[in-house]
């Protein structure tokens, strides 16, 4: 940053003012881009507004030399996303996808598998049309609208209330007999002729265009002021539910056809199909009808219909067993790859990523894509140069699909993936999967804790949104504080204020500081030395540990205590992987994470510096078997084995293949062995399936 971007308002020559707003309305536009076209914001709320203050102040002094493309002209161009937060009382959903038929066909056997259905049995599925909007939940008091909000990220989300009350989509009051209390959740979208006439709009008053009908909806969605979003011409479909004190039928269908006799749209393409060839066929269906709907799908949903198998399905982390997403093939477009720059990340995997001419795929500007490892760039023969096919799909990073041969040009090189890490010169190699004995795909520096990029990548992760979201902390001011020895590991946040005693001013000494941002970036940090054990656990950064088994360890262990005296025993492998959900690579990954001194001494400073709030066990805490360990042998003659186990682990116990003292129940059917043998042996209870029914079902 130049001099003159942090020298205060009064000292300013009209030269350096001039050069100034020159500056603050080129990267204030660049923000308000990424924002709008790429729904993708490269600075905290806290530092646009920095900029956005700045640029008034320079305008109040210098009233001559307001530009004509100055930013204050565009008053209220960001939303500035302050809204309540809403705990969700049944997490909002994420739909497990198909990308073939060969997926859809495994969906329904495993379906099929689960509930143990024979051939001959009928299973009905609705099939509807996958919305391209963005989610929400709307709760109703005794018929009345009450709360609405977004999904966020699952299990908290922003309570929208005043502004989906002026959706006509949304009626503020049932019609007819409806439930005490229940969540209609569904879909908030824009037609394309909307979107058309929003955006024709935008251009007219000079703000800033949207990309695409689902970024316009969300930001209108979120609009601070909801007399901006009654101006949006928002839709909702209907679709599915949350908390319902009581629902108003036994099937998918049903409870849909209440929801339009209640006043709510609801898909009206949605079909009941009874075969995977009738899925199939509706798929296709909706791919030759998906041009002239007038609002963007990006696939289908199929549900399993029957309400009660919905339940004995469950799910897996985050996702129904009863449900899949079928999704639309991506969405694809030629460019030019300029280059390839290698990314470390925060377990050392070097990521080789294009660089490519910009180029809009689907309504969106990509400029860079994935090219996963070696491997793929030299199986698709990727050279600096080519003309590549890049294809993005859904919210995922774009991807190099192909080159296009016949546009080589001579200049074209090949790319020698680099045997070193670009960030601190380590070796970087590809070590054996002892599983296959083959070399991994990732090429990993060896640098550990010397490598900037993997210190900073860490540090990245652990200031993250769904980690401890510290505000302020972003990637630029991580870099500095690192490469100044400022922060080095995650206590060093925690100290900043005191260590650097008068703070402010250390920091403010700083490029791209002053007293305000050390302030609110201290306040920021103190907020956050509370934290509950999921997000903690996240924000560790432990490879293979991603959101939901964080949550699943969370859950398990209750406590940072509990959860770290645990791991230190020699059963921490054995226990982790007997957890539902957490298999052997995580849990040796979990365990690794542990014996490693440096990391164990990174979080005994961390300990010191904040609290960590247990987390308490889901309803299944007081359920009879939550905490206890069951084994089941023999056969099973009212469920499958894997719905047992499921069900289980939704209450809390856990299940585990071999009997030990640590048993405390086996439940034993016709034709069980040695380990009825050894239960007895032990003296641990032993259940039949019908005991074991009744003992689960009075939870
Ligand atoms: C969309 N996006 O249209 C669901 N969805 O159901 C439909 N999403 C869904 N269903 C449960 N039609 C979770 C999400």
């Amino acid at each position: 940053m130049s001099a003159t971007a942090r020298k205060p308002i009064e000292k300013l020559t009209a030269a350096e003012a001039r050069k100034e707003l020159e500056r603050l309305a080129n990267e204030i536009a660049a923000h308000d881009r990424r924002y709008y076209r790429e729904d993708a914001p490269s600075v905290s709320d806290a530092q646009y507004d920095e900029l956005r203050k700045r640029n008034a102040a320079i305008e109040a002094r210098f009233p001559e030399l307001v530009r004509p493309d100055s930013p204050s002209h565009r008053v209220g161009a960001k939303p500035s996303e302050k809204f309540a937060k809403v705990v969700h009382r049944v997490p909002m959903l994420s739909l497990d996808n198909a990308f073939s038929d060969e997926n859809v066909v495994d969906f329904v056997a495993r379906v099929r598998r689960f509930l143990g259905l024979k051939d001959s049995t009928e299973l009905v599925f609705t099939a509807e049309p996958k919305i391209d909007g963005l989610s929400a939940s709307l709760r109703y008091e005794n018929g009345l609208f009450v709360q609405g909000a977004t999904r966020g990220d699952g299990t908290e989300g922003e309570d929208i209330t005043a502004n989906l009350r002026t959706l006509k989509d949304v009626p503020l009051r049932l019609h007819g007999r409806a439930p005490g209390a229940i969540e209609v959740r569904g879909e908030v979208y824009m037609t394309h002729a909307d979107f058309a006439a929003l955006n024709k709009r935008q251009e007219k008053e000079g703000r800033p265009l949207y990309a695409n009908p689902r970024n316009s909806a969300a930001g209108s969605v979120r609009q601070l002021d909801p007399a901006i979003t009654a101006s949006r011409a928002l839709r909702f479909f209907a679709y599915t539910w949350g908390e319902a004190s009581e629902l108003p039928a036994a099937t998918q269908w049903g409870v849909l056809q209440a929801f339009e006799a209640w006043g709510f749209k609801v898909n009206p393409l949605t079909r009941l199909c009874r075969t995977t060839d009738e899925i199939l066929k509706f798929y296709r269906d909706m791919e030759g009808k998906r041009a002239s709907l007038g609002y963007d799908i990006d696939g289908v949903v199929y549900k399993v219909d029957d309400l009660k198998l919905q339940e004995r399905l469950g799910f897996v982390s985050r996702s129904p067993r009863w449900a899949i997403a079928h999704k639309f093939a991506a969405q694809q477009a030629e460019t030019v790859l300029e280059d390839i720059d290698i990314q470390v990340g925060r377990t050392g995997t070097l990521t080789p990523v294009a660089k490519l001419k910009p180029v809009t795929v689907g309504g969106v500007v990509v400029q860079n894509a994935t090219l996963h490892n070696e491997d793929e760039i030299a199986r698709k023969d990727v050279r600096i140069g080519d003309v590549v096919v890049v294809q993005r799909a859904g919210d995922v990073i774009p991807q190099i699909v192909r080159i296009v041969p016949d546009k080589r040009p001579k200049s074209a090189r090949p790319y020698k993936f680099p045997e070193r890490c670009p960030a601190c010169g380590s070796h970087a190699v590809r070590e054996l999967d002892e599983k296959t004995g083959k070399a991994e795909a990732a090429r990993r520096c060896t640098g550990g804790l010397i490598c900037p990029a993997q210190a900073v990548e860490r540090l990245k992760h652990f200031v993250s949104r769904n980690a401890f979201d510290i505000e302020g902390l972003g990637e630029k001011h991580i870099i500095a504080f690192h490469e100044d020895g400022l922060i080095r590991e995650p206590a060093d946040i925690f100290l900043l204020e005191r260590r650097y005693g008068s703070g402010e001013k250390a920091i403010m000494a700083r490029e791209g500081w002053g007293e305000q941002s050390a302030k609110k970036l201290f306040e920021a940090i103190d907020r956050r030395r509370d934290i509950p054990l999921d997000r903690f656990i996240y924000a560790l950064g432990i490879r293979h540990v991603g959101e939901t088994t964080a949550k699943l360890l969370a859950r398990t262990y209750g406590s940072i205590d509990a959860f770290m005296a645990a791991m230190e025993g020699n059963q921490a492998v054995e226990e982790l992987d007997s957890i539902g959900g957490v298999g052997e690579t995580v849990a040796q990954a979990i365990k690794a994470f542990f014996d490693e001194p440096h990391n164990r001494k990174a979080l005994t400073h961390l300990l010191k510096l904040v609290t960590v709030t247990p987390v308490a066990a889901p309803r299944s805490a007081n359920s009879p078997v939550a905490g206890k360990t069951v084994v089941f042998t023999g056969s099973l003659e009212k469920m499958t084995r894997q719905e047992a186990k499921a069900r289980a682990e939704s209450l809390g116990a856990k299940v585990s293949g071999s009997v030990s003292a640590k048993t405390d129940i086996v439940v034993a059917g016709p034709g069980a062995g040695s380990k009825l043998t050894e239960a007895h042996k032990l003296g641990v209870k032993v259940l039949d399936e019908d005991a074991w029914l009744k003992l689960v079902e009075s939870a």
